[in-house]
């Protein structure tokens, strides 16, 4: 039997405090109408962006037995949604995992969670990188953001880049494995107050780009939000630009909503504000092809 609601298996931390993973991505799916599987690679006291002192419990040896029982319930996963893991060694089983549960049409999705604004995160060796590298070949479509697209390519993250150079990165990273890559955060040549998103598909070999007007400010857990919409919409049957456009949208909104307020940063936007913008149908799209 088909599920009724599409049912995603999600493979992310839980961080109890900054709205950052499971905090924003169950929250997002279940407003979209799908039902999310928590799989957590590890509990933290809050995201590791902007605290200090924060508890981390690494899950690895968790996961193995959690996915043991899933496999006993032969669960069907519509989508498999990987993003933030708490050791290198969960790369190897998130690839197992996508081996055991794979079904025809299924989507899988990594979101190769390793850092923003040219650094790595916290928890984020090298050793993490190259493993992640391997993962994103497993991968129906990725979503890093342009810091974690330059991580993959082992480029140095440089501070603009032109449109070409970006197609470039666009098919480099698809040569990696995905058919469809989305890379968030793209600094818009010349346009200071701009930032875009862009994507490939490689089945009809078409570029798409959205750019954004950029806040300056910073807030975690945006990126989860972003690449949650666009598993959600894609999941609603979502083209790949319509897709992008409902993520940008919905992200631009929860920024725009948040910095009105003055709100730490820390503690990400006000998703509950929001979330419900998430019912509503596309209205208004600003998608461009690139040529
Ligand atoms: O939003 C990405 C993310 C996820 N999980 C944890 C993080 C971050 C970013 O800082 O620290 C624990």
């Amino acid at each position: 039997m088909q599920n009724p609601v599409p049912r995603v298996a999600a493979i992310h931390d839980l961080s109890g405090f900054g709205r950052a993973s499971l905090t924003v991505i169950i929250p997002v799916l279940s407003t979209m109408g799908v039902q999310a599987c928590p799989l957590p690679t590890a509990v933290l006291s809050t995201h590791t962006g902007g605290f200090k002192n924060y508890h981390f419990v690494d899950l690895t040896e968790e996961m193995v037995r959690m996915i043991d029982h899933w496999k006993a319930l032969d669960i069907a996963f519509d989508a498999i949604y990987s993003g933030f893991l708490g050791s290198p060694r969960q790369v190897n089983i998130v690839i197992d995992f996508i081996k055991s549960f794979a079904r025809p049409e299924q989507l899988v999705v990594v979101d190769p969670v390793m850092g923003d604004n040219g650094k790595p995160y916290k928890t984020m060796g090298s050793e993490m990188i190259r493993q992640m590298r391997l993962l994103v070949s497993k991968a129906d479509i990725i979503t890093p953001n342009f810091t974690e697209a330059a991580f993959l390519l082992d480029e140095p993250y440089p501070e603009s880049i032109e449109e070409k150079q970006v197609k470039k990165w666009l098919i480099r990273l698809c040569d990696k494995g995905p058919g469809k890559v989305i890379i968030t955060s793209v600094p818009v040549p010349g346009r200071r107050n701009l930032s875009g998103v862009v994507a490939f598909d490689r089945e009809d070999g078409r570029f798409w780009k959205v750019d954004c007007t950029y806040i300056p400010a910073h807030y975690p857990g945006t990126g989860d939000a972003f690449a949650s919409v666009i598993v959600g919409g894609l999941l609603q049957g979502d083209s790949l630009p319509i897709a992008l456009d409902r993520a940008v949208q919905f992200v631009s909104m929860a920024i725009r909503s948040t910095f009105g307020y003055n709100y730490p940063n820390r503690e990400g936007v006000l998703l509950e504000r929001v979330l419900t913008n998430l019912r509503a149908p596309v209205t208004s799209s600003s998608y461009e092809i690139m040529k």
